[in-house]
């Protein structure tokens, strides 16, 4: 099969065209100076819009068009299974507000990928799927071609937006509308399904460049109604023990200053989500984190900035809650008021303008919350600090998910541009409490489904963007999931130090097989695994690490080499406990609350 670079048909630039042209053999080199193609439109397109990186993985009908956007100066980060490039893609949407691209396959490529963009529709983060796919006219008759798959519609329920590009002239068209479904309103997951027969089909050069969209104001500003501020800040002068809650989605829009500004001008105490940690520094004193439950339950007012009141919040009732309370909503999406509790303020517009409005109202005559409530919660926090600090400073052996984490956390400490990547179970709930942030969008993790998995993707595409050191704090089974994508990390040298806190299985390696049979319990893994040899396979360096001080010197280390490395952090394997914080989640103990 002949290359699309080798036979790069399109003139990009006049002087290009002006090039003597040349020899016969070359077989119709004057036409192709006219033409393009799909390949090239794609292309085109997507760097016509600074969309200039692609995560993916190449195959038929997409390897053409990877070898011809890393020629055309697209970086082209090539994975091990599709999963983890979406991940990478949807966490480079997170961090920069413009969509991650990830390229696949048809049908099982696709699908691979299709989890990644589910969970970026679910986490709300902006990403596009681009798939190759087979031909319409075989898909839609089932006569079995290569790859066979109805993607589109397959996509259609697990994406934001989802279209199909049958002919070369609108590309451009498909293309500026993948943008502004991913990253207008509330971001999501956008899926395009590219036919291979598309990227083949040729078309005049200069209509082609023409017909490219350049996406003007893709994120448009969206200013909330003047009644609906006055409203806002009304039950928010009546309340007696005001509370400010921020999700990813306040991180996430990139409203910083203002959000600081308000949490301060105000004097409300304020919580941060998991991914929220970091937009103000977690020590800030205005922070509630530690006595989390306490204000939850005993609020009276609660401004949710970007935060959903889904299952990590208990849905906004029932005994986390507490005392009656009263909700003010920022939120861009007016469909997510209501969707759990009432909500007697709810101000729809994009966080920055939101918290603009507010500041702006907000006049001399707004009271700072009274010293009875800010008081209490220092009393509370200063208690759970203490506790957690006695904790903290044990030193048992083996390691426990404390001392490990107590390691990690000092280190840290000295590098707060460094971004943190978290899954597992103990060490996710575990290591959010323990771990402070000091910048937004630092702290990526399990999110909205809680989902294993993203390790390996989210750090990738974290280095990827940044150019900053990753550090992923990962349980041992969930750094399964991803696990193979250390070669992709060693491949392209990212500064990605992943650890693996190794308790011999899934929560812990203690379970026994209850038939007495000689299988082992569903939740064990091999013993005393060395997951630091993994990394060794692709020149990376591995460290094992079975103390805290053990730990510090590797990470230390880790991080000032700026390679690839693995640390194993040998932790006692009966330190976990079953679902970490979620055990009330599991069927045999929800029943039991029935
Ligand atoms: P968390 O898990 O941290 O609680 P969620 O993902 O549940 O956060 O909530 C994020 C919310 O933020 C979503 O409801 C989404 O519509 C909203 N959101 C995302 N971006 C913006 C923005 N720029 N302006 C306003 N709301 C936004
Ligand atoms: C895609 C279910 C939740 S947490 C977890 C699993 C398998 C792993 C916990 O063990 P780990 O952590 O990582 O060793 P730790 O700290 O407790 O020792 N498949 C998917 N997502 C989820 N959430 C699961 C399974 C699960």
């Amino acid at each position: 099969m002949s290359s699309v670079i080798e036979n790069r048909p399109v003139a990009a630039t006049a002087d290009e065209a002006a090039k003597p042209k040349g020899t016969d053999s070359e077989i119709g080199a004057s036409d192709q100076a006219e033409t393009t193609d799909g390949f090239h439109l794609v292309i085109d397109a997507l760097k016509l819009n600074d969309l200039h990186t692609i995560f993916g993985l190449v195959g038929i009908p997409i390897t053409d068009l990877a070898r011809l956007a890393q020629a055309e100066g697209m970086r082209f980060i090539g994975f091990r299974h599709e999963q983890h490039a979406g991940n990478a893609a949807a966490i480079a949407g997170y961090m920069t507000q413009k969509p991650g691209i990830c390229m696949t396959v048809s049908a099982p490529g696709f699908l691979n990928g299709l989890t990644a963009l589910a969970n970026a529709t679910t986490n709300c983060f902006p990403m596009i799927l681009i798939s190759g796919s087979s031909e319409r006219e075989i898909v839609d008759l089932q006569q079995g071609d290569y790859e066979e798959m109805d993607q589109l519609n397959a996509a259609r329920p697990y994406a934001k937006a989802a279209y199909r590009v049958l002919h070369a002239e609108d590309i451009g068209v498909g293309i500026a509308r993948a943008i502004r479904a991913a990253v207008s309103g509330r971001p999501g997951g956008v899926y395009l399904d590219l036919p291979a027969k598309l990227l083949a089909q040729t078309m005049d050069a200069a209509k082609g460049r023409k017909s490219l969209i350049k996406v003007v104001d893709p994120v448009p500003r969206q200013l909330p109604a003047p009644d609906a501020v006055d409203r806002a800040l009304e039950l928010l002068k009546g309340a007696r023990r005001p509370l400010i809650l921020l999700g990813k989605g306040a991180a996430y829009a990139q409203a910083d200053a203002e959000i600081r500004a308000l949490v301060e001008k105000t004097g409300i105490p304020y919580l941060p989500m998991s991914m929220a940690k970091g937009l103000l520094p977690d020590t800030h004193p205005q922070s509630a984190s530690a006595c989390r439950s306490f204000v939850l339950a005993e609020s009276d007012v609660v401004v949710l900035i970007g935060a959903r009141l889904n299952w990590l919040l208990a849905h906004g009732k029932g005994k986390t809650w507490g005392a009656p309370k009263q909700f003010v909503q920022i939120d861009i999406s007016p469909t997510e008021i209501d969707s759990n509790v009432a909500i007697a303020a709810p101000l729809i517009g994009d966080i920055g303008s939101c918290v603009d409005a507010l500041l702006e109202r907000i006049d001399a005559g707004f009271a700072k919350p009274a010293a009875e409530w800010t008081g209490a919660i220092v009393e509370r926090k200063d208690k759970n600090l203490a506790k957690m600090a006695a904790m903290l400073a044990l030193d048992p052996s083996p390691m426990n998910f404390h001392s490990a984490l107590r390691a990690i956390r000092d280190v840290l400490k000295t590098r707060p541009d460094i971004n943190v990547v978290n899954e597992g179970a103990n060490t996710l709930d575990f290591a959010r409490s323990i771990i402070d942030m000091y910048q937004p969008r630092k702290r990526f993790d399990s999110g909205t489904w809680g989902i294993m998995g993203i390790g390996m993707g989210y750090a990738i595409g974290a280095a990827v963007v940044s150019g900053l050191p990753v550090v992923a704090i990962e349980g041992d089974s969930a750094f399964g999931f991803s696990g193979m994508e250390l070669e992709t990390i060693c491949r392209y040298q990212l500064p990605v130090c992943t650890i693996v806190f190794n308790n011999n299985g899934v929560y812990r390696g203690t379970d026994k097989n209850l038939s007495g049979g000689t299988d082992v319990a569903p939740t064990v893994f091999v013993k005393n695994a060395r997951y630091d040899k993994m990394i060794e396979a692709f020149g990376g360096v591995g460290y094992n690490a079975t103390t805290p001080a053990e730990l510090t010197k590797a990470l230390t280390e880790a991080i000032a080499s700026g390679k690839p490395t693995v640390i194993n952090a040998v932790i006692d394997e009966a330190a976990g406990t079953e679902s970490g914080r979620l055990t009330n989640l599991n069927p045999q103990s929800a029943a039991k609350k029935h």
